[in-house]
């Protein structure tokens, strides 16, 4: 191929070069890259992909020396996802395992026999599939490069045809430093994602730089690389000029990759700098946020069904002192008729930090086997900590037993020796086959001495408490590029284990470090099946691409300000976007100490966190509950709603596990054709509905809260709406003890009663919520089990599913229901008792109170009806007019349709 103009701008490129380094105060001297030309272009019409081999243009000695020759494939592994992956052609490099993250092999991409060459390629080739709205276009330019663009509207979705101008743009791979950069439309792409990191913004704000280098590193720190490693994003885009963009039309960006990178994001372009590995880059399709975590999680995994418990209140502190100290905080709830569904303890049981053991003086196994037991007599449960690090101590069998496992992360030809809360440790490799045994082996004879509920696995960043010293000569522990660790290009062996320390079949630490967090939720999770048969409970603190299928997540060490409990929205929307939708961060806040007023609006956000827990730190005051008498109070309220919608959470975590969408979800996945909402930091969705909008700030008893088209029902009283005829703002009342959650119009919420545990709540009857919309049908589904079988929807059909629709016409309102398996909620015996109409439009004939029996029609086989009881009210400032019949007895394991007629 005829490079012509190489030669030529080679110089130029120099002179803008200088030009920036000058003005950017970079340390750089000498362009990191070139760039590479297409040499000859494979198209496999076949399977919709195309290889490409790439040539160097000129090699730069910066960050080491370049990689000559590149193999670039593209292909639809799907109508809605597009793969590209760029590697050196000639020598394998580190890739995830397969087992670890199961994808389709590279090795597909080879069907010879389809082989065309690259004649005709002048300046372009494109890549399409029939039925995918993606296109790949190869640009046969110096530097060459690529863009993905939609067939539809023309939108240029990822656009890494270098600027040649700007070397910063030209694809750079070298053993340790890889470059890729795409420029995005400014002003029309919205950027989610890249984590993890706290924000106090969840849209990506332009010039930061997002560094993915899993630490124990505590999350009350801003814009610093955290727990997990998260290269993905979702781009929500705004309409274009010609109209041909819809807003809210959405893409997904998944880079495959564990090695450290800094992700530079400057608004307009997104730069990926990357220490390893290889460039294998997914494009989903959308085009909603939706569809696109659909397909996102379809190749990496639908997020991990949870146990019905999990869903409750969750009390934890770090600083428990002993069996008593945890009953008597187990009574003052009760006490304080405080809902408490999980007691938890921290490292404190353990007898000197050693996993697997309990304090023989202050947690006695004995003791501790009887306050577990009343836990469960009373329909509690309870969940402990570990931490990877095993003691390295002779009498202590489990370090032993690794030993003999030889199952240790090793480090210059022995097990490399860290230190942890224990002292001296060694850290258990996840990516040795023999973990599973070895951790499955521990865990289960630690269950067998106590019945536990749940594990925490904490730590698993690798954090170290020692930073042990680099090789000189490495290249691992010393990568030419610096990746911005801790905010300050701090070494990657800092506090962790060092770069350079091997895992089974010669991985390095360097490529693996990533997966830690991962590979013990994924060996943690298995073992607690294997053990229980029963859907098991995992809490990580360090997480990356795909730990959503093993485990939940919190936010780790935040604090206890009105900052961290702002940024808490930011970080659970986040995860979800991640794929791991079961999440929290520490109510009332985990570091320092907290006020009461502080915790009383903490509890009332956090009342509505996909994952509840009150956890405070060992040097901090005592922050239960009950502690304060307006935090007990607004508890009670706040968690009596969360308890009411526990059916819709659990519907949620149902749908979650089948189509991976978020259980708090950011406003624009129910409004994507609402800009205003892509700006959104302090206000979340609970599935498409039901909107949370609480008080950040101290000393404030009003809100600003954003209101999407639609007319909303304040969930603590029904009879408080808004109405907002295209989105607005409106300064909302909240008082002391409350938090602003509303129904928005065309939802069937299936509530059910209040109670002191989810157990007690399941017992209750049902009742219906039913928003009538201004534009169409009301919908909404409960899906219901036992709450623990290991198969959500499984084959033995021991669920039942009800979908509720919900219509005003002229002369009635109706709600109908539409049951899959209905026999498992019949043998239940679970009934609908009430049903709520909200927003019917007022109509003369509603507007009294004496609604008869005559105007009811209820069709439901084997109910009787005899005892129903109407009453309508007519808001005269809303205009709309509500209807409740009471005592029922509608079996929700039954179709039915209950129709009210206005005559
Ligand atoms: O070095 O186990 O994030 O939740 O309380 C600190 C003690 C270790 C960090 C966790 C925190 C936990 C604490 N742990």
């Amino acid at each position: 191929m005829a490079t012509p103009w190489n030669t030529q701008l080679t110089p130029t490129i120099f002179t803008v070069c200088v030009f920036l380094i000058f003005s950017c105060a970079s340390s750089e001297e000498k362009p990191v890259g070139y760039g590479y030309t297409i040499s000859t272009v494979n198209n496999f019409p076949i399977t919709n992909s195309l290889i490409a081999n790439l040539n160097l243009i000129k090699s730069s000695s910066v960050f080491g020396p370049d990689i000559p020759h590149l193999s670039l494939s593209a292909s639809f592994e799907n109508k809605d996802r597009l793969r590209v992956r760029i590697t050196d052609s000639n020598h394998q490099r580190w890739e995830i395992p397969q087992h670890v993250i199961p994808r389709a092999s590279s090795s597909q991409y080879h069907p010879l026999r389809f082989l065309s060459t690259k004649q005709g390629f002048k300046n372009s080739l494109t890549l399409t599939h029939p039925d995918s709205d993606l296109v790949f276009t190869l640009h046969n330019t110096t530097p060459f490069g690529f863009t993905l663009s939609r067939k539809s509207s023309n939108d240029v979705l990822f656009n890494a045809a270098p600027d040649p101008s700007n070397p910063q743009t030209f694809l750079v791979f070298k053993d340790q430093y890889l470059q890729l950069s795409s420029s995005l439309p400014p002003q029309r792409a919205s950027l989610y994602g890249l984590g993890e990191h706290t924000k106090s913004s969840f849209k990506l704000r332009p010039n930061q730089t997002l560094t993915l280098w899993n630490g124990d590193i505590p999350s009350a720190t801003p814009d610093v690389n955290l727990y997990g490693a998260h290269p993905f994003y979702l781009d929500v885009r705004s309409p274009s000029s010609d109209g041909r963009v819809k807003a809210g039309t959405s893409h997904g960006v998944l880079l495959l990759n564990s090695n450290g990178m800094d992700i530079v994001y400057g608004g307009d372009r997104i730069t990926y700098k990357v220490i390893g590995g290889v460039f294998d880059l997914y494009f989903f399709a959308g085009s909603s946020p939706e569809l696109v975590l659909e397909q996102y999680t379809e190749l990496i995994g639908r997020p991990a069904p949870m146990p019905f418990w999990s869903f409750g209140f969750h009390q934890c502190r770090y600083g428990y002192k002993n069996v008593s100290d945890l009953q008597g905080v187990v009574a003052n709830y009760a006490k304080a008729a405080i809902p408490l569904e999980v007691m938890w303890t921290d490292i404190d049981y353990m007898d000197a930090y050693k996993d697997f053991t309990f304090d023989p003086i202050n947690f006695p196994l004995e003791k501790m086997r009887i306050f577990v037991d009343t836990l469960h007599k009373n329909g509690q449960k309870y969940v402990l900590i570990l931490d990877p690090g095993i003691s390295v101590n002779e009498t202590y069998e489990t370090y032993v037993r690794g030993l003999k496992a030889d199952i240790y992360i090793k480090r210059n030809g022995s097990n490399y020796l860290g230190k942890v809360w224990p002292g001296e440790v060694y850290y258990p490799d996840f990516l040795n086959p023999g973990s599973q045994a070895f951790w499955g082996g521990e865990i289960k004879l630690f269950r067998d001495q106590l019945p536990f509920d749940g594990l925490w696995i904490d730590m698993n960043e690798l954090s170290n408490f020692i930073t042990s010293p680099s090789i000189p000569s490495s290249n691992l522990d010393n990568p030419p590029y610096k990746i911005n660790n801790v905010g300050d290009q701090r070494s990657i062996n800092d506090r962790t284990v060092p770069a350079t320390s091997l895992h089974y079949g010669n991985v390095t630490e360097y490529n693996a470090h990533n997966l830690y967090g991962l590979l013990e939720a994924k060996v943690t999770n298995k073992a607690l099946v294997d053990i229980t048969g029963k859907r098991p409970f995992v809490l990580t603190r360090s997480t990356f691409v795909s730990s959503g299928k093993y485990a939940a997540h919190w936010t780790g060490d935040n604090a206890a300000t009105w900052n961290d409990l702002a940024y808490s929205i930011p970080s659970i929307l986040n995860s979800g976007i991640f794929g791991i939708p079961m999440v929290g961060a520490d109510i009332c806040g985990f570091g320092g100490n907290t006020t009461e007023e502080l915790c009383r609006r903490w509890i009332q956000l956090g009342a509505f966190y996909p994952f509840a827990r009150d956890h405070s730190e060992l040097s901090s005051i005592r922050q239960e509950l009950y502690i304060w008498e307006s935090v007990a109070a607004s508890a009670r309220k706040v968690l009596g709603l969360r308890y009411r919608l526990l059916p819709y959470f659990y519907t949620l975590m149902y749908e979650a596990h089948t189509k991976g969408t978020p259980i708090a979800r950011p406003l624009f996945f129910s409004f994507p054709e609402d800009v205003t909402t892509y700006e959104i930091n302090s206000q979340f969705l609970l599935g498409k509905g039901v909107l949370v909008s609480p008080v950040l700030r101290s000393g404030a008893t009003t809100v600003d809260a954003y209101f999407p088209k639609g007319t909303w029902f304040d969930l603590f009283n029904v009879s408080n709406s808004v109405i907002a005829e295209s989105g607005k703002y409106v300064t909302l009342d909240a008082p002391p003890d409350h938090i602003n959650v509303h129904v928005g119009e065309g939802n069937v919420l299936a509530l059910q009663g209040e109670a002191l545990t989810t157990d007690a709540a399941r017992k209750t009857a049902f009742e219906l919520v039913v928003v009538i919309s201004g534009s169409g049908n009301s919908y909404g589904k409960v899906y219901l089990d036992d709450g623990e079988a290991l198969d959500v929807a499984g084959v033995k059909y021991e669920w039942t599913l009800v979908s509720f629709y919900g219509a005003v016409y002229n002369d009635s309102v109706v709600v109908t229901s539409k049951v899959t398996n209905g026999r498992f909620a019949l043998d239940q015996r679970w009934i609908i008792d009430k049903v709520t109409f909200l927003g019917i439009p007022k109509h003369q004939k509603f507007n009294r109170m004496d609604l008869s029996e005559k105007e009811l029609n209820i069709v439901n086989g084997t109910s009787s009806m005899t005892n129903a009881v109407m009453k309508s009210d007519s808001d005269s400032s809303s205009g709309f007019v509500s209807v409740q019949v009471s005592k029922l007895s509608l079996l929700i394991g039954e179709e039915f349709k209950l129709e009210i007629e206005m005559k």
